[in-house]
């Protein structure tokens, strides 16, 4: 049986000892350049085993198969499997134990250069994403709120698919999104990524997406995270309300 005790005191010697001053240097540079940054020295080894664990377990019990495209992002693909916030928060222990760990919000706050909070929109507080079929991806897009962080719990080599490219200082004008138009307008960044790693973005104002997957799986679970001017400000989430409204595609 999982001990959540065990696991946070981990997670807090692990950032009280092993995480050094010149990695969150490098990772605060990096963010404040490009929109993301790599920040998988945030948590240690047994914390992403027990995230990886919980991961594997909900996509076979609640995983649900969509295939959507929105308005609000020039109809680009979400061809995926998920597991919402809600099945998450019923069905497992980690994951939300981790989501509001003090120790994961004060590296991150000292990544992003300004203070990071739990989203007070549940819905995108958490989700799992796997992408199994040829084809599948988590197409171009922004988040409404400011920062996501991405734990990468399987990937497949580069070669077939599934990196992330993002365009750092864009924003979402919902009613006139206009990808193509930032994506010609500004460069596009890549980033291989391997099981064990997380990424910190700043995904409000960086277009982002997962490049289709040919052959293997990706999985991964996004936190999202929400700046203090996010804590005060109305947001409209038609994105995500049509997508967990929908009715699923296929099989489960
Ligand atoms: O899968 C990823 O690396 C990014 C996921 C993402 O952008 C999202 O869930 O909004
Ligand atoms: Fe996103």
């Amino acid at each position: 049986m999982f001990d959540s005790r065990v696991l946070y005191q981990e997670l807090r010697e692990h950032v009280e000892r092993e995480v050094a001053p010149d990695d969150i240097a490098t990772a605060r540079r990096d963010f404040s350049y490009l929109g993301h940054a790599k920040v998988s020295f945030v948590a240690p080894d047994s914390v992403k085993k027990a995230v990886a664990d919980e991961v594997n377990e909900l996509i076979d019990k609640a995983g649900t198969r969509r295939d959507l495209r929105f308005a609000e992002t020039d109809y680009t693909p979400r061809r995926m499997r998920n597991v919402t916030r809600a099945e998450i928060a019923d069905l497992g222990t980690v994951i939300s134990g981790i989501y509001t760990a003090e120790p994961i919000l004060r590296v991150l706050s000292e990544v992003a250069g300004e203070p990071v909070h739990p989203c007070p929109y549940e819905p995108e507080q958490f989700v799992i994403t796997c992408l199994e079929k040829d084809g599948d991806t988590h197409g171009w897009h922004w988040d409404d709120f400011t920062f996501a962080l991405v734990w990468v719990v399987e990937c497949p080599p580069v070669e077939h698919g599934g990196f992330v490219q993002c365009v750092p200082g864009t924003t979402w004008n919902k009613k006139r999104p206009e990808i193509n138009r930032a994506l010609v307008s500004r460069p596009i960044y890549s980033m291989e990524l391997f099981p064990g790693d997380l990424y910190l973005m700043r995904t409000n104002t960086t277009l982002h997406r997962v490049a289709p997957v040919r052959q293997g799986r990706r999985k991964i679970i996004n936190m999202g995270y929400a700046s203090t001017s996010d804590l005060t400000r109305d947001f409209t989430h038609e994105t995500m309300d049509q997508l967990w409204a929908t009715a699923p595609a296929g099989e489960v």
